[in-house]
């Protein structure tokens, strides 16, 4: 190799692609221009990946039309950047559309008391595989968690009427702050300033609108203020822990990338954490959805 072949290997190596930490917003791919300068410019649906593609990778979007991924989705919405149509274009939920039944008032009235329980559960299955795979929890989240895993008095996993749900939120209310705050911080990442975007909650709302027809209104509900954010309080207050309680800092870390492959129904839970993010696989069978109690 000459001096000049040298020098031209050790510029490629010193040189990174400007790209490569220039993120872009999805539906949008980083490009060099002329100059070499990078730019995040509109992704080609038809680039998207869409081969091997399960249903479960496909999206509905609120224009109530099934895109293949998500991918396809933004790609769509960048290219109709500027217009009505575009503007309106959001990711409604996981999975193919399809129809979602009107919630019902007694139905919207039981949805906390479903999550509160589920939100524990959830954290519950951390803790036991954070026991084998260490590195699901931090120290401060474990110890908080412990407590919850050694209670005895808590309910424990299982099919339970939503009387029984109200019953244990009495009695054992300290038992599920952690959980509702944990849920929260998990969801609160961009940035964390203790108030949840639209885009922050669509990782929650996306993989429960198609499980929990009462989903969306109930976090529309939450929004007391209608500012289209909710807040650390207003998030609080949805699931019922009082006043006062609702300023504890909640302990952050950065699970949320799990998040998104987390799938479940309150009554009939199925987790799925992806692997490749570093997350154990699990599967859970928390109990059969009752029907008295939707
Ligand atoms: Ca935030
Ligand atoms: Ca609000």
């Amino acid at each position: 190799m000459n001096p000049v072949q040298i020098w031209a290997s050790v510029s490629f190596v010193l040189d990174p692609d400007p790209c490569e930490n220039f993120p872009c917003k999805s539906g949008r791919k980083c490009k060099l221009n002329e100059e070499m300068e990078p730019s995040c410019l509109c992704q080609e649906p038809a680039q998207c990946p869409s081969e091997n593609l399960t249903e479960l990778e496909h999206v509905c979007g609120t224009d109530n039309q099934t895109y293949q991924t998500s991918c396809h989705l933004f790609a769509t919405k960048c290219h109709l950047e500027g217009t009505k149509k575009g503007h309106r274009l959001h990711l409604d939920y996981s999975g193919p559309c399809k129809f979602i039944p009107p919630c019902l008032n007694t139905e919207l009235q039981q949805f906390p008391l479903r999550m509160r329980d589920w939100l524990k559960n959830i954290l519950l299955q951390l803790y036991e595989h954070d026991s084998v795979t260490p590195g699901l929890l931090t120290a401060k989240q474990r110890a908080r968690v412990q407590k919850l895993h050694d209670s005895e008095r808590r309910l424990h996993v299982g099919s339970h009427a939503v009387e029984l749900l109200a019953l244990d939120f009495e009695k054992n209310y300290n038992l599920y702050i952690y959980p509702v705050h944990w849920q929260f911080a998990q969801l609160d990442q961009h940035p964390t300033d203790r108030v949840l975007t639209h885009s922050e909650l669509a990782p929650l709302r996306a993989s429960l609108v198609p499980m929990e027809h009462c989903t969306s209104v109930f976090f529309r509900r939450c929004d007391t203020d209608r500012d289209r954010l909710l807040s650390l309080r207003e998030w609080c207050q949805c699931f019922g822990l009082k006043h006062g309680k609702t300023d504890r800092s909640p302990d952050c870390r950065g699970l949320a990338l799990c998040f998104p492959r987390l799938l479940a129904r309150f009554n009939f839970a199925i987790t799925l954490i992806d692997e490749s993010h570093g997350c154990a696989n699990t599967h859970n069978h928390i109990g059969k959805r009752k029907r008295n109690a939707v």
